[in-house]
């Protein structure tokens, strides 16, 4: 699976003194063969020409790549430039980006008027002079770059924290205090083990599962421990806007309740956190699931049933038990037949992608 949300690997971006250090030792280096019969001034000028081109086309090159290898941030999904916007200040990532693309137009005028002394000199003082002074406004323009280097290596590192989670599948968030069932749940649905991703901001990982449909792995369900099994006032603001980044993700959220009292939350509470989820996730369809129905009392489960309804008639209402697989497949199924399908035939009509 290729890392999100990048095409490519993120680039090496040197520190301004590596670049320092390799440009002058790469100078020094630098070998141009030339007949044993020449005078040792047409041999230092050709040396030099060729120093001054290897240098600049050295240094180009890594500005170029670093320019067009750097992330284009605008045609990030928008799950992915909401975290981003978290983790970088993206004008300062963009002025750094557009300064390292213009080095290039630098260094070739540099270059041009060092070529052009060196090709003129009458003399050796004047082809050391012209080194002198290209290698010394190269430098110029290498420190003037530092704090865009700075910041590039930076946000680098930064978007090195990305979650990997393919955002073109069709996802489902599962959210519910802690203990309820969810990771029991994203167990007995999806194909493989989950797979395990970092998410900014917090210790917690996610993890992420596979569903088929129509025999591709189209869906995608995600446990979110430690993030949306808790009142959402308790997070700090960043976590909550990191958290809330998988409203561009989700296309349905499945909350699980436990009617009975072994995950330790009392039903109020749990309903508490599910108003929460409504109103943040207010453009995602929101499905409940009374859980645990193998160890609850008829009378655990039918109360749980009328608080949910209380809150809402629509909300849809599920009672499952995620030991037992079949029961939880087939629930997922009908979430998927429910939300998830209608959006996929619609795209296969209108022949987009999704
Ligand atoms: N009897 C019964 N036990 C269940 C059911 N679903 C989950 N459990 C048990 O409840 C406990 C918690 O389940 P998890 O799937 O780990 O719950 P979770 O919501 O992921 O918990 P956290 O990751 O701590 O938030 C485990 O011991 C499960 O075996 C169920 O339907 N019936
Ligand atoms: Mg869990």
């Amino acid at each position: 699976m290729p890392k999100y949300p990048f095409s490519k690997p993120l680039p090496y971006i040197p520190s301004k003194d590596e670049l320092i250090r390799v440009v002058v030792s790469r100078y020094k280096t630098v070998e141009a063969p030339s007949p044993t019969t020449d005078p040792g001034f047409i041999k230092l000028r050709r040396l030099e020409i060729v120093r001054i081109k290897t240098t600049s086309d050295y240094l180009i090159k890594i500005f170029r790549d670093v320019a067009m290898n750097m992330p284009f941030l605008d045609s990030l999904h928008p799950f992915y430039r909401d975290l981003i916007n978290l983790l970088l200040d993206e004008r300062r990532y963009r002025h750094s980006l557009a300064k390292v693309a213009h080095a290039p137009t630098a260094i070739k005028a540099i270059e041009r008027d060092a070529l052009f002394i060196v090709r003129t000199a009458g003399s050796r003082r004047e082809i050391l002079k012209a080194r002198r002074m290209y290698i010394g406004r190269i430098i110029d323009l290498i420190e003037d770059l530092s704090p865009e280097l700075e910041y590039l290596r930076e946000s680098v590192r930064q978007l090195k924290r990305l979650p990997n989670i393919n955002p073109e599948l069709y996802t489902i968030v599962v959210a519910g205090m802690p203990n309820v069932g969810k990771s029991s749940l994203v167990r007995a649905v999806s194909t493989a083990k989950p797979e395990v991703a970092d998410y900014p901001f917090t210790t917690k990982q996610i993890h992420v599962g596979h569903i088929s449909l129509f025999g591709e792995s189209l869906v995608q369900i995600v446990d979110t421990p430690g993030l949306l099994d808790k009142p959402l006032t308790e997070l700090s603001k960043i976590e909550l806007q990191a958290v809330l980044a998988l409203r561009h993700l989700a296309r349905v959220i499945v909350f699980l309740v436990d009617p009975t009292l072994h995950s330790g939350y009392e039903l109020e509470r749990q309903l508490r956190l599910l108003q929460d989820v409504r109103e943040s996730f207010s453009n995602v369809p929101v499905v409940v699931a009374i859980n645990k129905i193998d160890i609850a009392s008829k009378e655990q489960i039918d109360e749980a049933e009328q608080r949910v309804k209380g809150l809402s008639v629509d909300l849809p209402v599920y009672k499952i038990s995620c030991i037992n697989a079949e029961s939880a497949r087939s629930f997922i199924m009908d979430v998927i037949n429910r939300f998830i399908v209608p959006l996929y035939l619609e795209k296969i009509k209108v022949g987009k992608l999704v």
